[in-house]
């Protein structure tokens, strides 16, 4: 049995992660296209958050290990609420 190549037409709704290590948000600055999904992975020694800056959206502690997924409907300036230093972006490509 065959497999078709797989074929580029469509944009499959994909997953984009940002991973939190050292205490930064990396990448610090992700572009993503409306309505994708984001997930935050925290891969530090430390529980962090992501607290957006109009404070609307907070993922609430992300323990060690664990990660937090948000649908990116609008673009975010965030911070971890923990770490006020540590900071990051979410834009929307346009
Ligand atoms: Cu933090």
């Amino acid at each position: 049995m065959e497999n078709p190549a797989p074929t580029a037409t469509k944009t499959v709704a994909k997953v984009d992660t940002v991973l939190i290590r050292q205490m930064k948000f990396n990448p610090q600055e992700l572009h993503v296209d409306k309505g994708a999904t984001v997930v935050f992975v925290n891969k530090d020694v430390v529980a962090h958050d992501v607290t957006s800056k109009d404070k609307k959206t907070y993922s609430d502690t992300i323990k060690v290990n664990h990660s937090w997924t948000w649908v990116a409907n609008d673009s975010m300036s965030y911070k971890c609420s923990i770490h006020p230093t540590m900071l990051g972006k979410v834009l929307l490509n346009p």
